[in-house]
Formats: C-alpha cells, structure tokens, sequence
C-alpha cells in the first residue's frame, strides 16, 4: 500500500501527462482546461510502475452482493501510463542481483525491527490508533450498515469473515443450526436479521471490523455512542472456515491471519458508508485525468449516488481489491497474503519502502485516516509530489469533508512529526513500539501447507 502512497506523484503525473497531452476520447470528463502546472516533479524516467501492471488485475468473479451489480470481469487496468520515478527513494533499491542469484538485488536486507509478537497480533487484529472516528464520524459506516439493513448472510455475501471464538456458546449453537438450512429467512432467521449484524459487530466477531468503547461505559454498543473502526485483519485475515464457508464470499470459524482476502468487496463496502464521499481522494476522479476503468471520473460536486455507484460496481473497483493510493486514480490493485515478509523486504508490491514498520504506519496514518491528506504535513506530502495538482487535491478534498460536514479531522492518534519521511509519510506517526510488535508477529506468520504433487514428478528435473 506504501508503494502506492509513495508513488502519488508517479500516478498523479502520469494522469495528468494523460490529461494534457493524450485526453481519451469518450471519457466525458474533457473540460478544455489547459495543461495542470506539474511543475518541481522529478524529471521523468519513462518506466512502468511494477505494480499498476495487470497482474495486479483481479480474478475474481464478482460475489453476490445483493445490490444487482453487474456481472462480469472487471475490466484491465488503463494501461500506456507513463510514470515517473518518485524522489527520496529509499537507499536499499534493487541494483544488480548478487552473482549466482536469481532473487532481489539487495544483498542484505534491513532485517525486519522486531519487538513482542504476541502484543503483535493484537495490533494486527484490533489496532485502530483511533481510526474508528473516520470510519464513524466522517464516513458513517455504521449508519450505512443501519440504513442498508445488512444481514449477516449478505456481510458474508460481501466477503466478511466472522470469528466463531468471540461468539457464546448461546450464539453459536442458534447459528450452527441455522447454517444447516438454505439460509433463506424462513429458515434462518438470526443469520436474516439485520440486528444481528449489530450483535456481531459489538461482539468483536467481523474481523477487521472494530468497534470501540468510545462512551467509555465498559460495554461496546455501536447503535448508543460506540464507534466502529477497521484493522489491517479487514484484507490480510480469513477463518480456517470451520463453521461455514461461502463460495466466493466469506467464512465463519477460527481466525487465519496472513491469507489475502480475495473474496471482500471493499468497494461495496465503502459504497455502503452513508458518506461514502469522505473516501474522495480514493476514487476516480475527474480532476486527475479520469485514470481508472469507469467512462467518466467524479468530481467534488458528484452525488453521495453518485460515488456509490462507483465505488459498488465490481467492474470499476473489482471485488479482492483496494485502491491504496489517495490520487484520484481508480486503480485498485489485489490484496496480497502476508507471508515471509522477514524475506520480502524492500515492501510493496515495487519494493520501494524499506521497513515494514514505515509500511505499516502509513496505513495507519494515511489510508485508514485519508483526512490526513489536508493538513499541513498531508499537503506538503502533495505538493512535493505532484506540484500544484496536489494541492487541488487536498483544496477539493477539504471542499467535500466541509460540504458533508464532517469536522474534527484528522482522527488517527500519532505524533506530528514535523517531517514528510517515509517515516511519516503525512508528517504523522503512531506508537512505534505497537509497529514493531506487529513486524514481529507478521514476520512470524507461518504461510499455508502448499498444495499436495506427486514427489516423483516434482523430483523429475527436466523440462518438457
Ligand atoms: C482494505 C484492504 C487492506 C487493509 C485494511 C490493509 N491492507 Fe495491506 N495491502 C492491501 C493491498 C491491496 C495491498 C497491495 C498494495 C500494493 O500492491 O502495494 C497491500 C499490501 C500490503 C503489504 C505489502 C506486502 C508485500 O509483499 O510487500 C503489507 C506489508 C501490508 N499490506 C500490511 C498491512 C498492514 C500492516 C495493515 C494494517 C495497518 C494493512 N496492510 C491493511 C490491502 C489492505
Ligand atoms: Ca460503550
Ligand atoms: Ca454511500
Ligand atoms: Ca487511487
């Protein structure tokens, strides 16, 4: 994801070299504006970002969510776009592969900071450093999922997986019954009724989805003064599927952590926050140059419908996918498993962050927070990166979170560093112990047994 934050400047110029010099027809969006001033970017190198080539595509079909999205596979990533090598990169770049090795050209990576790994899975699971006042206040997820009368059998249709272990024994025994039916709501009542999605919620049983004691009165109740935030679980974590297992949706049983989530509709799920505009600088948009697999980008002034409908349509925003890049490019890419990451330093998916906890921390402070993105660090961060496009982005930012009335912003609890790093991406970092206890505990994952082949045609050597 850090990839993408660092590459801001990379998709942002590259949409708007497209803009100005190579405006594609029909995309409905060609103002006759002149050429955006993209002045103080690096000076191009004319390379391909690794990671908006299309095997980021997604290969899933779409999951039944039960909003009559359309079917079919998503469209390819927009290709031909020029890009550019973002500045500061980091020091441990790939140069040429040690002799005799066909792996990374950096001879000693960084070994990965370690700090407990048990604390680690805690963060992983449950951190939101305070995420939860986006994710309630800014964006109303919840009131979304109210209004929405989502049932646990469409949260498993959208690709949720619910932790059996924070049910009680009462809950799962109703719903353990019920999963032997057709789960039609004659049948299965519990799993039809949209309270007990609430239930599961307050129970901590939605992984990745995190509700927090905000009224501080000892017990969790999102419907009377709770919030709801998100953890990293929400796209690296599954169940072993124990309970229940939906074909190309989600899972009840024990908690997986560290298997992509391919199965999640992230795009239906923001699409369901009642204001899903507060995600703007994540969707296409019209202002960077229409870069993304919809006809036309949206603009600061498009309907809450209107964003919806992007954001909810599989062939814009493909199920398995996030956009994790904050340019106003819809270019959402798969979410990846987890595994070995002691051995997949640099991270992201071009390899351009050198230490997962920096990795981590702009998830933490950028993407689950992107209100970050107007403050005075957020604009530097835009400004160094694509000049006065940037600073358009977090002028029409700031424009939607005043028109949706959202205040009180940015909401993540970290430290103001003062600095614009790829320690602090957005000048902000949170507690730097809970980032190394979580290296440790992710570089600790185990990955899954591999499939089981036949010993002797794997042993036989030559090729066919
Ligand atoms: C909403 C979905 C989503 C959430 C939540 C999420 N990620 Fe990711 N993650 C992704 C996607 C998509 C990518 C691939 C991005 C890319 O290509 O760089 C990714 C990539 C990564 C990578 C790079 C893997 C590699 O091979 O280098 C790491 C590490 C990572 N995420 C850790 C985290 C951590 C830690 C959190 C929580 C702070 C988190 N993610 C939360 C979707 C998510
Ligand atoms: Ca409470
Ligand atoms: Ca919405
Ligand atoms: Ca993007």
């Amino acid at each position: 994801m850090n990839r993408s934050i660092i590459s801001l400047s990379v998709l942002l110029a590259g949409s708007l070299a497209l803009s100005a010099c190579d405006r594609l027809p029909n995309n409905g969006v060609d103002t006759g504006s002149p050429p955006l001033d993209v002045g103080g970017l690096p000076s191009a190198v004319p390379t391909v970002e690794p990671s908006e080539m299309p095997s980021s595509q997604p290969t899933n079909p779409p999951s039944g969510m039960p909003s009559g999205m359309p079917s079919g596979m998503p469209s390819a990533q927009p290709s031909g776009m020029p890009s550019m090598m973002p500045t500061g990169m980091p020091t441990s770049m790939p140069s040429a592969s040690p002799a005799g090795s066909d792996g990374p050209g950096v001879a000693s990576p960084a070994p990965v900071a370690r700090g407990n790994a048990s604390a680690g899975r805690d963060v992983f699971r449950f951190e939101t450093f305070g995420n939860e006042g986006f994710w309630t206040q800014a964006a109303r997820l919840p009131e979304g999922i109210v209004t929405a009368k989502l049932t646990p059998v469409q949260a498993l249709q959208a690709g949720l997986h619910v932790d059996i272990e924070a049910l009680s024994p009462e809950v799962v025994a109703v719903v353990a019954n019920e999963l032997k039916t057709d789960l039609s709501p004659a049948n299965a009542p519990t799993l039809n009724d949209p309270k007990t999605t609430i239930a599961l919620i307050n129970a901590n049983a939605v992984i990745g989805v995190v509700p927090k004691d905000t009224n501080n009165d000892g017990k969790i109740d999102v419907l009377n003064g709770d919030r709801v935030g998100v953890s990293c679980a929400l796209c690296h974590g599954v169940t072993d599927r124990s309970a229940f297992n939906l074909p190309n949706g989600g899972s009840i049983g024990k908690r997986v952590d560290g298997p992509a989530v391919t199965t999640i509709n992230v795009g239906a799920i923001l699409a369901m926050a009642a204001n899903t505009r507060a995600f703007y600088p994540a969707a296409q948009l019209a202002s960077s140059g229409n870069v993304g697999r919809a006809p036309s980008g949206l603009t600061r002034t498009s309907t809450e419908a209107e964003f919806d409908a992007y954001f909810s349509n599989p062939s814009y925003y493909p199920v398995g996918t996030f956009d994790d890049t904050l340019d106003g490019n819809g270019n959402s890419v798969k979410n990846p498993p987890l595994f070995e990451q002691d051995l997949a330093a640099p991270f992201g998916s071009a390899g351009e962050i050198e230490k997962l906890e920096d990795f981590s921390n702009t998830v933490f402070t950028a993407l689950f927070d992107p209100t970050a993105l107007t403050t005075a660090d957020g604009r530097k961060f835009l400004q160094a990166r694509a000049g006065a496009a940037g600073t358009q982005l977090a002028d029409d930012y700031a424009f939607v979170l005043s028109q949706t009335n959202v205040t009180g912003y940015p909401y993540v609890t970290a430290q103001n560093t003062g600095v614009v790093s790829e320690a602090s991406l957005v000048g902000r970092r949170v507690d730097n112990q809970k980032l190394l206890d979580m290296n440790a505990y992710l570089s600790d994952l185990k990955s899954p047994a591999g499939a089981s082949v036949d010993q002797a045609s794997a042993d036989r050597k030559s090729v066919v």
